[in-house]
This record gives C-alpha cells, structure tokens and sequence, in this order.
C-alpha cells in the first residue's frame, strides 16, 4: 500500500529549485532534510517532498509517483504537445521562473511574420512546440533538436535561426541573436494528474493548493486603509489598485467621514497616496499581508 503521505516533485538544483522551497515554506509547511539533498519532509503536515530533474517531473506526477509537481510550463507544454499527452492539469501559476520561448536570428534578420521562417532550420531543444507553432501557421521549416547551447548553432552554421527560452535577454545579446517571435509564454506551475488523492490525503491536498494560492494572492498585496469624506467614496474606489468593494465604516462622532480598508492587489506608489490625499483622505497607512486566504 501506498505510504499515508502526499509527494510534490520539485527540481533538485537549478533555477527553479530554491523558489519552489521558499513557497513551500511561506505556505507554512516546516522542512526537514531527509534522504540526503534528495527528499524533504514536511513536519507538521503528511507531506514530502522528491526532488529530482525537472524534465522527470511531468513523468513522477504521470505515473502517481508524486501526487504534485512544480515545474516550468514550457516542460509541461512540450511533453503535451507530444506523443505523451497524460492529461497533467497545470492547477496554477506560481509568479516565479518567468522566461518565454521565443525564436530569434541573428541581428539583421528581417522578420514578416511566421512565413519569413519558411525553408529555414531552426535549432531547439522543443521540437514539439515549434512543431505545434510551424504546423498552426502553415509554415514549413527543419527543426534541428538540440540538448543544449541552442544559441551557438547559428554561429555553428547548424541552423538559421533558433527557439529558446529567454528571460533578460543576456544570452540572444550575447550571441548576436534577435528575438522576434513568442512560442511560449512560461513559469513554473503546480501541476497534478487528473486522478484522485487517497481519501485520508484529500484535506491535505486541498491545504497545499489553498496556502499556495494564498502566498501568489498574498504576494505584492497590500492592505490600504484611510479615513476619507463620504462624498470621496467613489473617487477613491477608481483610484485603488486592484481592489475589491472596500470596507467603509462609521467613524465615532463624525457623520461626514468614514474609514476606509481595502486590499489592492497592484503596487501603491507615493502618486497613488497623492491621489487619495487629493480626494480628501488622511491617516493613510498602506500595510503589507503576511498571510490571505
Ligand atoms: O538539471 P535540470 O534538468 O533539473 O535543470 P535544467 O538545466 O533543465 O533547467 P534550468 O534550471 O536551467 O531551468 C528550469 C526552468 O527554469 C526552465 O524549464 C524554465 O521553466 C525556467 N527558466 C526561466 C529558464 C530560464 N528562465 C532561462 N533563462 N530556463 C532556462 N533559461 C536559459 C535559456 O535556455 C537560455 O540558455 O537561460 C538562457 C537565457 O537566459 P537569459 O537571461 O540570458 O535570457
Ligand atoms: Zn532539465
């Protein structure tokens, strides 16, 4: 019989290896090292975590190994578009490990649109998304698949123009190389097989999606509150960022004012303050959230 805990595969080192450790952790889930740097387990909850490379990842969570994985889309993506089509859900985005898969040529390359890719050979380490993208747009083209250092096979004189992923841009500049065209937009995402948990584990899996998605909420969200005349009501409600219906309560003795607490879910910036101050409002205090549900 299976053990009584829940699995997330996560990457053991690489980019995405800290920051998935860092949302387990800020969803509360206290780690402790196990199995060498290969495993962690979680104290106060019926969970491990396997840490492996992320090109397992789909495959753990695939073949019930894992019950989670966290892992960047392009990986998932790639593999759906496949001959392994094992129907993972990407249950949400996670705000790290954004990059985009992109083709680009070398500088000077003049680019109208998928058609100027035509008889060209494109270097890649995702055969099966450029693939997808060729085949929507009617473009024919080789696809030279790669294991790695995908931007030098232009200079290699391998191929004409390369499908990559990119995130400052440092490499592509590096390399003489353009990028002109998006495959992919990607980040890291939890993902799950389309099976159920083991009944006794269905809490636990229900608290990992929820805490997770309470750090994304949490993460930038401000908390916003103000003591405003009742008349600047509506201007303030356009000017707080991402806020749902503030509370507006009384204030003791005062019938023309009230306070005012929001959570906006976009930046607060001095103009944002100047903004409300303008409308009449004072005390303004902009606090962050630890923890939101
Ligand atoms: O060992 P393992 O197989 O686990 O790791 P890996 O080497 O395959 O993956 P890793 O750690 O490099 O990347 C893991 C995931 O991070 C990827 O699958 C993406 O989802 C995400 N990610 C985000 C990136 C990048 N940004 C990124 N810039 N993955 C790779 N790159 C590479 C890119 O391929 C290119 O070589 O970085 C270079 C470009 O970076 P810039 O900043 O110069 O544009
Ligand atoms: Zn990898």
């Amino acid at each position: 019989m299976k053990s009584q805990r829940l699995h997330i595969a996560i990457q053991k080192s690489g980019r995405l290896a800290e920051k998935s450790l860092d949302l387990v952790r800020a969803a509360g889930f206290r780690l402790t090292m196990s199995a060498g740097e290969l495993a962690y387990s979680v104290e106060n909850a019926p969970i491990d975590l396997w840490c492996v490379r992320d090109d397992d990842i789909p495959t753990f969570v695939a073949d019930g190994v894992a019950d989670f994985g966290i892992v960047g889309r392009n990986v998932l993506a790639e593999r759906a578009s496949g001959l392994n089509d094992d129907g993972l859900v990407e249950l949400m985005p996670l705000g790290f490990g954004r990059c985009r898969l992109s083709i680009a040529a070398p500088d000077g390359f003049v680019y109208d649109g998928a058609d100027s890719l035509s008889g060209l050979r494109i270097a890649t380490t995702y055969p099966n998304l450029l693939r997808r993208f060729l085949e929507a747009r009617r473009v024919e083209a080789s696809i030279v698949t790669m294991r790695g250092a995908v931007e030098v096979a232009p200079r290699l004189k391998l191929a004409e123009a390369i499908c990559d992923l990119v995130s400052t841009g440092a490499t592509l500049e590096a390399n003489g190389l353009e990028a002109f065209e998006t495959v992919l937009e990607s980040e890291a995402v939890l993902v799950r097989a389309p099976r159920g948990f083991a009944p006794e584990l269905e809490r636990t899996a229900a608290s990992i999606v929820a805490r997770f998605k309470g750090v994304i909420a949490s993460q930038g969200a401000k908390y916003v509150m103000m003591n405003a005349p009742r008349t600047a009501l509506p201007a303030i409600a356009r000017i707080l960022p991402g806020a749902d219906a503030p509370t507006v309560t009384p204030l003791a003795g005062r019938d023309d004012a009230v306070a005012v607490h929001a959570v906006c879910q976009e930046s607060i910036f001095w103009e944002t303050l100047e903004a409300l101050k303008a409308t009449g409002a004072s005390a303004i205090l902009v606090l962050p959230i630890e923890k939101m549900m």
